[in-house]
């Protein structure tokens, strides 16, 4: 019985961080992007894939909450032609529409990468749009499947590793009063 709890409670822990997210149309502005949710609080990932469709110019935009100081990292990896097809760019921007940042090529293909320090609590959207829309506005000719992956991690306050460390030092301390006494 306990073990039948013990996987029930592990099944619940590996299954609040994940989920998929999708593609949905219209989502070419922040107006109406496609909603990424986060379950719980803290560490996150999650993996959609998404197509630039039509005969190019497609835009899809995603919306995700982050809380103050965590680190959004998101990646493209084009699938019609793994690495190269369809050539993304990457962009982070704020609900009023202010680009905060890009990417467009990364690594050893066309996929993308962009990395990002929330200063508040608030919703978010990254964009996928073809090379060279740089502007995320549909200026491109890119068609094709492509894998999105978001990750979400809070980075931990200097008082956090403050306190970490005073616990380790008094550790260590008990540690070595127990083993002087036996
Ligand atoms: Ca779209
Ligand atoms: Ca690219």
């Amino acid at each position: 019985m306990k073990r039948t709890i013990l996987l029930f409670a592990g099944l619940v822990a590996c299954s609040s961080a994940q989920a998929v997210f999708f593609d949905i149309e219209p989502n070419n502005s922040i107006a109406t992007a496609s909603p990424i949710t986060r379950v719980g609080t803290g560490l996150f990932s999650d993996t959609g894939l998404g197509t630039l469709g039509g005969a190019g110019g497609d835009v899809d935009f995603y919306s995700i909450h982050l809380d103050a100081n965590e680190v959004l990292t998101a990646t493209t990896t084009p699938l019609s032609v793994f690495n190269f097809s369809p050539d993304t760019v990457l962009g982070v921007f704020t609900g009023d529409g202010t680009l905060q940042e890009f990417g467009d090529d990364s690594g050893d293909g066309t996929g993308s990468v962009v990395r990002y320090l929330a200063p508040t609590a608030d919703t978010y959207f990254v964009a996928v749009s073809g090379s060279p829309d740089s502007t995320f506005t549909g200026g491109h000719t890119e068609t094709g499947q492509y894998q999105l992956v978001v990750g979400v991690a809070p980075v931990p306050e200097p008082a956090s590793f403050i306190i970490l460390g005073a616990g380790l030092i008094a550790a260590a301390r008990r540690r070595r009063k127990s083993g002087a006494t036996q």
